[in-house]
């Protein structure tokens, strides 16, 4: 490159600046240093820019005593930092050319070697990060508060089929993303009793937990603004168990200090059922009451009295993992700050806002009443007169009508048993706040027409729609630089701050040559996607093929059973030679399932199976490929979801509360084939009803096949080629060696009520994936549809949510700046 080229002089200043980092922080030779040092020496530098920028945006906020939004939540998926701080800081060409000029490793390796933050199950944690991520980008003064997991998310590896779990160990190498504030920690009480001391009660805790935090800078994108991730680590306190030390007992010393410290070890991978009961709530409570206390402490700091706390803050509770904070909150306003129970209450009220993500009432957290009572004595009071006195309130508005109350009460003695008694999480969550919402709007819809009618009758003004959105910094700039780079030439680079400006490329949909451009784009996403494939698993995919996409978790509801039942009979078709033209396939399935789920194991297992029997049979040549790739996670998905011509959006109609992978699917040009389900609706709506494949039962037909009596044998028995297909599973057809391995599975769907309706949605589904192949054998007519869905998929923007959130639940529309 000449010497008179800008980038060239501006990648050589940085690659010395690196080299510089290299000397004085990593301690390694420039001209030898590995990936692994050059991802240190890189990350420090970048850090440097993000402390400033944090230090900046601190300053600003204090001097404008500026309300604040605070994000609470168990689960931040944030990923990859560097790449990302590179976008925000304007930094990556200046990177690219650092390192192209030079010999040594490429940029794209350095930025691989850093292992994701999987500070989270699934789809809330993920939302969360792309919530964090708009409100920095729409310059909102705004906190995250969560749990810093020594362990995140299990790392999946897969041995003989089958899903093996391993710890995920983070923070092993350190990680240059964290700034420990040693002088911010709190202490976090437990157990203990309650004793009455007048109008109040005095909480005399068994034992102390230290907090203590660790930022995250979180970058805006075309602003110096950043946002803060805030993450407690729980610490012995610091008077440790002295005379166990001093007499030379270490062994008891250390477990002593265990004790404490297993609070923040590792992240619950369960998203189905409420886990680990007794360890969870402490760690639901230890990051609240953490949390909590530092927000008082910082508006205390700014104001220096509490009266104002409502006008000045906000806080929000991600599901009802941080619900405690309404019980913890009065506490530390009426016993430790000594405000009235009344005038606490109602600014708790105007502070708290909550977000509902699930119809299933399994999923719906309660605690039992005794082990709150064991572990936090004085919220079991603080809940009890909170209950009390909406009771009374409701008692008033509909007097007599016991059964109301018995629906609505926080706590839940359904059988009159005091030992079976339990708090109900989502109650005192709706109590507490002001604002509720649901994440899409069939499942806003939902929520107020059945789990929460009744408090939409009382509170009718509190229950809002926010429809989930994704970042598209994340999920195009940086997933997707192919397409990136074609949006820019096409729209400018605006569309990164205002997603709307996509629709301008409803009229490239029509334009032969950026048809061919957006193909090629796919193309060249597809070529990195099979290359990983056949290193991780030794399959080859051929990229002309359609590239079939089924990624997230594991679950029944999400019924990744349904598509192993479409593949199963494709490759009985194809068997028969009654396809013998049907449009070539991969069908790749990625997730995790949660270790103690054992039908979303089988799952896994099956599909490894199925994909052993088809792909190794020679009949089948090139026409179907099946491929899990193992340990799904940020990383993993930004890598597949830019190569996916078809998105797989099929859970059971009114279970998938909103779905966030479907958005990203169709950002990225992937054609959707979904049930009317969570956000796949509004898609539709957006994109068009003839660019998307929708099948199956609606919400209310699911509902009524429920109520009419729903026969899943009978359709079994009656369509051969769904008969073929579940014969096959259950005779062992896929497991040789273990004929009966998914005789549950085949039962649980036959015999046992097929809970999420898979064989009544089947035929409908194998209908739709026709359509799907007739429409890829003309490619013309495909890449139009696929480049209409991302033309219309501006409104999931996630910074159109926040805007939202900002405008209706937060109070914060005059810090919006105009688009
Ligand atoms: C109670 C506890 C063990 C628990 C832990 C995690 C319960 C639930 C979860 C996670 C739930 C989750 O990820 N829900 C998903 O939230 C997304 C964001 O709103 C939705 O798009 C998605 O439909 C929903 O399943």
């Amino acid at each position: 490159m000449p010497a008179s080229n800008p980038l060239a002089n501006e990648g050589a200043e940085f690659r010395a600046e690196i080299d510089r980092k290299l000397l004085t922080e990593v301690a390694a030779e420039p001209v030898t240093a590995n990936t692994k040092e050059l991802y240190k020496a890189l990350s420090l530098l970048v850090r440097e820019q993000l402390a400033q920028r944090w230090v900046k945006t601190q300053v600003e906020d204090r001097k404008a005593k500026a309300r604040r939004i605070y994000y609470m939540s168990m689960e931040f998926l944030v990923g990859r930092a560097l790449n990302n701080a590179l976008s925000a800081l304007d930094l990556r060409d200046t990177a690219d050319a650092a390192f192209s000029a030079v010999g040594g490793p490429a940029l794209t390796d350095v930025l691989e070697c850093e292992p994701d933050a999987a500070l989270g199950n699934g789809g809330l944690g993920r939302l969360a990060a792309c919530f964090l991520d708009s409100m920095a980008t729409l310059e909102l003064p705004s906190w995250g508060y969560g749990m810093r997991y020594e362990y995140g998310m299990f790392a999946q590896s897969i041995i003989n089929g089958a899903q093996v779990e391993h710890p995920d160990s983070w923070l092993v190498d350190g990680t240059p993303w964290e700034f420990p504030r040693p002088g911010t920690v709190f202490p976090v009480r437990f157990g203990g009793s309650a004793e009455h001391c007048g109008e109040w009660a005095e909480w005399n805790a068994a034992e102390a937990v230290e907090a203590r935090a660790y930022d995250y800078v979180i970058p805006g994108h075309g602003t110096e603004r950043v946002s803060t991730l805030r993450l407690w680590k729980a610490g012995a306190p610091a008077q440790i168990d002295l005379n166990a030390f001093n007499s030379g007992d270490y062994a008891r010393a250390a477990e002593f200090k265990n004790r404490f410290e297993n609070i923040s070890w590792v992240l619950y991978p369960n998203d189905s059922t409420p886990a680990g009961r007794e360890l969870r709530l402490r760690q639901e409570y230890f990051f609240v009451s953490a949390s909590l206390q530092d927000i008082l402490f910082h508006h205390l700091e700014e104001h220096g009295h509490l009266n104002n706390l409502a006008d000045q803050i906000a806080i929000h509770l991600n599901d009802t993992h941080p619900a405690i904070s309404v019980a913890e909150l009065m506490r530390l306003l009426c016993d430790d700050y000594g405000m009235l129970w009344s005038q606490a209450w109602s600014q708790c009220k105007r502070i708290f806002s909550y977000t509902n993500h699930t119809l299933m009432p399994e999923a719906l957290e309660t605690w039992a009443v005794g082990l709150m009572q064991y572990l936090l004595p004085r919220h079991m009071r603080i809940i009890y007169r909170i209950n009390q006195e909406f009771l009374n309130e409701v008692s008033q508005r509909f007097p007599g009508d016991i059964d109301l109350i018995r629906r609505i009460s926080l706590i839940d003695d359904a059988d009159g048993n005091p030992d079976n008694k339990r708090v109900r999480m989502a109650h005192l969550s709706i109590v507490g706040s002001h604002r509720i919402n649901g994440v899409s709007q069939l499942h806003s819809d939902l929520m107020v027409q059945t789990i929460f009618a009744d408090f939409a009758r009382l509170y009718p003004d509190r229950f809002h729609n926010k429809t989930n959105g994704v970042t598209p910094r994340r999920w195009v700039a940086q997933a997707n630089p192919n397409l990136a780079t074609l949006l820019d030439r096409r729209l400018g680079k605006e569309w990164r701050l205002d997603l709307d400006r996509l629709k301008g490329l409803r009229a490239a949909a029509d334009d032969p040559e950026f048809r061919n451009e957006f193909a090629a784009a796919k193309h060249v996403n597809k070529l990195r996607l099979a290359d990983y494939v056949k290193r991780e698993t030794g399959i080859i995919l051929n990229p002309h093929c359609l590239f079939d996409v089924q990624v997230k978790r594991i679950h029944e509801y999400k019924r990744q059973l349904l598509n192993v039942l479409h593949v199963i009979t494709r490759y009985n078709a194809l068997l028969h030679g009654v396809d013998e033209d049907a449009t070539p396939r991969c069908v790749i399935f990625a997730g995790k399932a949660a270790s103690s789920y054992y039908m979303a194991k089988q799952i896994i297992h099956l599909i490894h199976d199925v994909a052993t029997t088809i792909n190794g049979d020679p009949r089948v040549k090139d026409r179907l490929k099946v491929v899990f790739i193992p340990n799904y996670g940020v990383s993993l998905a930004e890598m597949i979801i830019p190569a996916a011509n078809l998105s797989e959006q099929i859970s059971t109609a009114g279970t998938e509360a909103s779905g966030t992978g479907n958005m990203k699917f169709a950002l990225n040009g992937a054609l959707t084939i979904g049930t009317e389900d969570g956000a796949n609706i509004e898609i539709r709506d957006n994109v068009g009803a003839e660019n998307i494949f929708i099948f199956g039962n609606s919400t209310p037909q699911v509902a009524a096949l429920r109520t009419s009596g729903y026969d899943p044998r009978a359709i079994y028995q009656n369509d051969p080629a769904l008969n073929e297909t579940l014969n096959r599973i259950d005779g062992g057809f896929f497991s040789p060696n273990e004929r009966k391995r998914y005789h549950d599975l085949f039962n649980a769907l036959v015999n046992y009520g097929d809970h999420y309706m898979l064989l009544a949605d089947y035929a409908d589904y194998i209908a739709t994936q026709r359509r799907v192949d007739a429409l890829y054998a003309t490619p013309d007519e495909w890449q139009r549809r696929a480049i209409l869905n991302v033309a219309g998929m501006g409104a999931f923007s996630a910074d159109r949510t926040i805007r939202e959130y900002a405008i209706d639940t937060w109070g914060m529309e005059q810090l919006l700046k105009p688009i």
